[in-house]
């Protein structure tokens, strides 16, 4: 089922489980806007916010449920188009020395790499050990040839609304791939398919749905929920990245 979530609320339109949401993400929001806490802190506000989510649990039931494909569908728009093997297109543009345009096919006749790993969604929500498979980003960023001042990735989505960014650092990381499979299958349209971003170190919102285009560009942009409170920094641990 999926519903187009139209509301402010932080992403979820649904509401199975939890507590936090709107006044606490847009406080969060708010307090990065002001300029007064760093995305660390607002992870670790974050983290805090959820613990209430286990005290609705004092049967100890809720963790017996089986895992099974727990995940919410998101869109921040409404009405997204669907494209297919005819109609999809990938854009590889910007600062680049070759720009491209991929088919689905000439995405899966390239190399393909799999991984399986627990999904994450900052607000607390995750899915375990989900199987992802597709083309590594690395691997088109070497085909497009960076042109030597892009230091940054950005990714458009065909919902017409959705972008986020990376470092090319990040970007050319092995476990950060352009999906074609999720979940033992084709990736199905709510879940951003025929093709999206899987980004593998870093919480939900860093993996773009519905992609269409990846730009290489002179500095990381704000991405839609990064202008929203989420930290551009989205590494779920906390030391990756950041080594001396
Ligand atoms: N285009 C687009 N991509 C998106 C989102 C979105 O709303 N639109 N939500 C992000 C967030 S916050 C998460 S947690 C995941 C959710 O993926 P799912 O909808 O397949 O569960 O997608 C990310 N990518
Ligand atoms: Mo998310």
């Amino acid at each position: 089922m999926f519903r187009h979530n139209r509301r402010t609320d932080p992403e979820d339109d649904d509401l199975r489980g939890t507590p936090i949401g709107r006044r606490t993400i847009l406080g969060l929001a708010a307090l990065a806007g002001a300029g007064v806490v760093t995305g660390k802190a607002i992870q670790d506000g974050a983290a805090k916010v959820l613990a209430p989510i286990e005290l609705h649990d004092p049967t100890g039931l809720i963790s017996l449920i089986p895992v099974g494909d727990s995940f919410r569908f998101y869109s921040v728009t409404g009405g997204v188009p669907t494209k297919n093997a005819q109609t999809y297109r990938l854009a590889v543009d910007g600062m680049v020395a070759n720009t491209a345009s991929y088919s689905l096919a000439d995405l899966q006749a390239m190399p393909q790499t799999s991984l399986t790993r627990d999904f994450h969604c900052v607000t607390g929500w995750q899915v375990q050990q989900v199987h992802w498979s597709g083309v590594r980003l690395s691997t088109l960023l070497d085909r497009a040839q960076p042109a030597p001042g892009a230091t940054a990735v950005r990714f458009r989505s065909f919902d017409g609304t959705y972008t986020e960014s990376l470092t090319l650092e990040q970007a050319r990381l092995d476990d950060v791939i352009v999906a074609l499979q999720m979940l033992g299958g084709p990736i199905t349209h709510n879940h951003g398919g025929p093709v999206r971003m899987y980004v593998a170190p870093m919480y939900g919102y860093k993996s773009t749905k519905w992609l269409s285009g990846i730009e290489l560009t002179s500095a990381v942009e704000t991405g839609y929920w990064e202008h929203r409170g989420y930290p551009v920094d989205g590494f779920i641990d906390p030391t990756q990245g950041k080594d001396s």
